[in-house]
């Protein structure tokens, strides 16, 4: 066999050229999508500059945090299959307060992504992995996008990806998302993800005592009955037994079951996603 004539094909199939080749950017067309992804991640980490990227939109980016205050969607085909991209406001926590960061956890607990991608500050991990702990323990589809790797570099910090990766047991993709680079392995991330190809082990802490346990169980049973359809109803219980204010109001004023119907219209994909 001539060699020759093999090798450029096969490391043309790998080269970032050829794998930006299998996106094409929609803009705001959103319809018909196989698979939602959100956008999750610290304020100013690059979400939104990552959702330019990959939608060809131009949502504000700016080097201060809180620009994104809203959810905005976008959409992009990846090797034949339509996302639906959604880009949240920065959060620096699923028990978060303001407007802002309720709209991000909202989304991330009840809005039933296929995937949440964490865009996380290479140069402030420590900080940043408070988030991606907290959705770990509630998502298995996550992939985490380890971006400002230019900075991290200029400022001497050496993240080693592969172990970070074992560690959280997700994907881990190092990026310059203001350069693009990292952008194709980040597609191919989120559609391994996304289809169950790469299955993720995520990083989970459980040392319950059994008495808060049961609890816990009991009261799972009880949100499930009353918000039918609602996900991560664990989750709801045990804010619940923190005492969280806001989900104890959210709860009574029935805040909680308003979501549902976002979660029944992507829960429709769930059987699609299952047989993958
Ligand atoms: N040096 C560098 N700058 C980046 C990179 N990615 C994004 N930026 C810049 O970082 C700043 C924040 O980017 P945004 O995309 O607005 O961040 P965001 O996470 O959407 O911010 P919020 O919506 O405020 O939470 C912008 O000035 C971007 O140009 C990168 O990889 N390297
Ligand atoms: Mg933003």
């Amino acid at each position: 066999m001539n060699t020759d004539a093999v090798m450029p094909k096969a490391a043309c199939a790998t080269c970032s050229l050829a794998q930006n080749a299998r996106l094409i950017k929609l803009g705001i067309e959103t319809g018909g999508w196989d698979y939602v992804v959100a956008l999750a991640g610290n304020p100013n980490t690059g979400k939104s500059t990552v959702f330019n990227a990959v939608t060809g939109l131009r949502q504000h980016t700016g080097n201060w945090p809180g620009k994104t205050v809203t959810r905005a969607e976008g959409g992009f085909i990846y090797d034949g299959k339509r996302y639906k991209l959604v880009d949240l406001p920065g959060t620096y926590s699923l028990l978060s307060t303001s407007v802002d960061e309720e709209i991000a956890r909202d989304f991330i607990l009840f809005g039933q992504p296929h995937v949440t991608v964490v865009v996380v500050d290479a140069t402030r991990l420590e900080r940043n992995l408070n988030l991606v702990l907290q959705i770990l323990e509630i998502t298995d589809r996550v992939v985490v996008c380890l971006n400002l790797m230019d900075e991290a570099e200029r400022h001497g910090i050496k993240v080693d990806d592969r172990a970070l990766a074992r560690d959280l047991g997700v994907p881990v993709v190092p990026t310059v998302a203001r350069r693009g680079e990292g952008i194709p392995e980040l597609l191919a991330a989120i559609a391994q993800v996304a289809s169950g190809e790469y299955a993720t082990r995520p990083h989970r802490i459980r040392h319950l005592d059994p008495e808060v346990g049961q609890a816990v169980e009991r009261l799972t049973r009880e949100i499930e009955k009353t918000f039918k359809g609602l996900p991560n109803a664990r989750w709801v219980a045990m804010r619940l037994l923190e005492g969280d204010e806001r989900i104890i109001e959210a709860v009574r004023k029935h805040e909680l079951g308003e979501l549902a119907p976002a979660a029944e219209m992507a829960s429709t994909m769930q059987p699609a996603l299952e047989t993958a």
